[in-house]
């Protein structure tokens, strides 16, 4: 077994663990990144496209976002669809902030590009990763690559490894709280090197459930489609699904729709889940490893960067001054922000999807509430703060 020894042992190079490592290293705080998969695999998954206004602060101020600053589409507003009646809710004109869209990819592109270039060390690949020891002062981690076995001790170990990762299980069941809502449908998302159908986001209910209309640049379209949790990707041609998409944005819509040939089908399920604490001993989690919100508020990398932020002010001041009280307020300070996204995105996915068990009462009531965000600049001034991004502690 190979002894390592490092400040900040983080699990998981998604955005959370990438975006805390490059923060560790400004502060000139140690740190090894350990991920599962390889870098080609990281850099491959399509997820998240909209970034808040706070995220792009984030990542300007820890001086990773020149790319972003070229290539990055800045949105003043997106619509909402309900039944063909369409109502835009203007970010800019009711928050004064606007949303970027930069695919989760780029920025995943951009962050291991950082480290790598500072001489900083991800080891992709890691298998049988296994924190330990946690609630002692100098836990460890061990870890299997390339066929040697690992035992890495540090300070602090940051639990980055998203929803199906190790990290959460380390809390002990009597510690742990989680809640959860699992929805009864999924995201059949698709991407193609189409121009999008319209300039802004579009967010639409119908009577054969929801879509959106998305995209990563003036020349490659996101569109996403509610499905059942039972379908697959191979189910969906290329043509089966541009004709249920132009159904579901209506006629007016998908007169401008372009259909082309889909470089990325997947489907996602739909979930709500928080974990309490974020905290157990010295193991601090981050991201999708703590939270999980549906899609619908494009939260979820955008919780990741915030809690990050966090965990890094904490362990800075942890390094200059032996001050442990941004490690003992972190879990209830990332939770009381996670629990808003939480709302937030289960509100939007209540009001816009077509859920199973619903009768005509509950359609009569996502109409109404339709209705009133049309009706009312203070109900759309609420969607849009939320939308931009909620105060950064
Ligand atoms: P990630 O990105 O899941 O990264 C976790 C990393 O940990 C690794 N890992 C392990 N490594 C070592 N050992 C183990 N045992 C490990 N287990 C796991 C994994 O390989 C991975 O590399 O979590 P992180 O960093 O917390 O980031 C969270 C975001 O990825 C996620 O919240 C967003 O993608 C959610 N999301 C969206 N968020 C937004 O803010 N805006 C959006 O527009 C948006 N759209 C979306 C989304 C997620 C989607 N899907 C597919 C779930 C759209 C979709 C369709
Ligand atoms: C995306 O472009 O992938 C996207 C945009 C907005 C969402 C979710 C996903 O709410």
């Amino acid at each position: 077994m190979a002894a390592k020894s490092t400040q900040v042992a983080i699990i998981g190079s998604g955005p959370a663990g990438l975006m805390l490592a490059h923060l560790l290293h400004l502060s000139g705080i140690e740190c090894i990144v350990l991920e599962r998969q390889t870098r080609s695999h990281v850099e491959g998954r399509i997820r998240a496209g909209v970034l808040e206004h706070g995220t792009v602060e984030t990542l300007r101020d820890a001086g990773v976002a020149d790319r972003l600053d070229r290539e990055g589409l800045v949105h003043d507003g997106f619509d909402l669809s309900f039944e063909g009646d369409r109502h835009r809710i203007g970010l800019k004109a009711l928050t004064d902030k606007s949303v970027t869209v930069y695919g989760q990819t780029e920025i995943t592109r951009d962050l291991i590009e950082a480290r790598l270039a500072v001489g900083g060390e991800i080891v992709f690949e890691a298998s049988d990763v296994m924190p330990v020891d946690v609630s002692s002062p100098r836990p460890t981690v061990r870890y299997t690559h390339k066929g040697r076995s690992f035992e890495m001790t540090c300070d602090f170990v940051a639990g980055c490894d998203g929803f199906h990762g190790v990290s959460r299980k380390m809390i002990p069941q009597d510690v742990r709280r989680e809640f959860e809502r699992v929805y009864p449908f999924g995201w059949l998302g698709i991407l193609a090197d189409v121009p999008p159908v319209a300039d802004e986001l579009i967010y639409a209910s119908g009577e054969r459930g929801f879509a959106l209309c998305s995209m990563r640049s003036g020349t490659r379209s996101r569109y996403y489609i509610q499905c059942s949790t039972d379908e697959k990707p191979a189910d969906w041609s290329d043509d089966a699904f541009w004709d249920e998409l132009a159904l579901r944005i209506g006629p007016a819509t998908s007169a401008n729709l372009v259909r082309g040939a889909s470089i990325e089908k997947s489907i996602a399920p739909l979930r709500s889940y928080v974990c309490e604490p974020m905290r157990h001993g010295n193991l601090f989690l981050a991201g999708d490893a703590a939270h999980i919100v549906p899609p619908t508020g494009a939260k979820g990398l955008n919780l990741a960067i915030a809690d990050v932020r966090l965990l890094h002010r904490a362990f800075e001041r942890w390094y200059r001054t032996h001050n442990a009280a941004g490690l003992e307020s972190y879990s209830t300070s990332a939770l009381a922000r996670v629990w808003k996204a939480e709302r937030f995105s289960w509100y939007l996915s209540t009001m816009l999807h077509r859920f199973p068990e619903h009768s005509a009462f509950e359609r009569r009531m996502q109409r109404a509430e339709f209705d009133y965000v049309a009706s009312s600049e203070a109900a759309s001034r609420a969607i849009a703060e939320n939308y931009v991004g909620l105060p950064l502690d």
